[in-house]
């Protein structure tokens, strides 16, 4: 992965394109953790796969349980899509993955600026122009860049797959609206994401 691309060279992307991007790229095996917010509605809306999981409710934890899910499954390559303002509120978590250091880990910072689906509230980041790419880079991440296009994103997906993480991607987003919104079944979405992992049997398997 490239050095250092920096977050002002970054093109503002449509945001919804982003998880439809990913989960065309990586296949069936990874996992996929959305994070409250778009994170969470892009990735629904890019179509349910067996092995997404669906943060509700609580912001910051998309990393948190992406990093377990990582060190649970070390031969499985997991992403994480979290929102800038998600991150924000758990920040401390990027000095965990790099203390942890699973080298299947990609973490994708969706970057729009705001708080998005409370208001679009900007968020002290964006005030301050504080660049949580590099951030990640001081935490010890050293594999985190921002993606200045579509096609940048591209290849640093393919890369997330074949070489050694954790890895971070960081993307600058507009403000487009979510096509549609993660259907609320917390139960559901835990037990179909754990089926979808081998770590629940399937009930109609016996
Ligand atoms: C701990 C916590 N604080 C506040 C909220 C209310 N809340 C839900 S989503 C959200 C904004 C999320 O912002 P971001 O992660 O940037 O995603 P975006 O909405 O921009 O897609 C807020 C403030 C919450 N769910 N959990």
């Amino acid at each position: 992965m490239s050095a250092a691309t920096v977050a002002h060279n970054a093109k503002r992307l449509p945001r919804a394109g982003v998880a439809k991007r990913l989960v065309a790229r990586i296949g069936d095996g990874p996992a996929v953790i959305g994070g409250i917010g778009n994170a969470n509605f892009d990735l629904w809306a890019a179509g349910h796969r067996a092995r997404n999981f669906y943060m509700l409710g609580s912001m910051g934890l998309a990393i948190p349980i992406g990093l377990g899910v990582a060190l649970a499954q070390p031969d499985r390559r997991v992403f994480v899509l979290e929102g800038d303002g998600s991150l924000l509120m758990q920040m401390g978590c990027l000095a965990t993955v790099a203390a942890r250091a699973p080298r299947n880990l990609a973490i994708l910072i969706l970057d729009n600026g705001t708080f998005q689906i409370t208001g679009g509230q900007p968020t002290p980041a964006e005030q301050s122009g504080t660049d949580l790419v590099a951030v990640a880079r001081a935490c010890g991440l050293h594999r985190a860049t921002w993606a200045a296009d579509e096609a940048e994103l591209d290849r640093l997906i393919d890369l997330c797959l074949i070489e050694d993480g954790p890895h971070a991607i960081g993307l600058k987003l507009d403000d487009s609206p979510p096509e549609r919104q993660t259907e609320r079944d917390p139960p559901q979405l835990r037990d179909r994401f754990m089926r979808g992992m081998g770590a629940k049997r399937d009930r109609t398997l016996g």
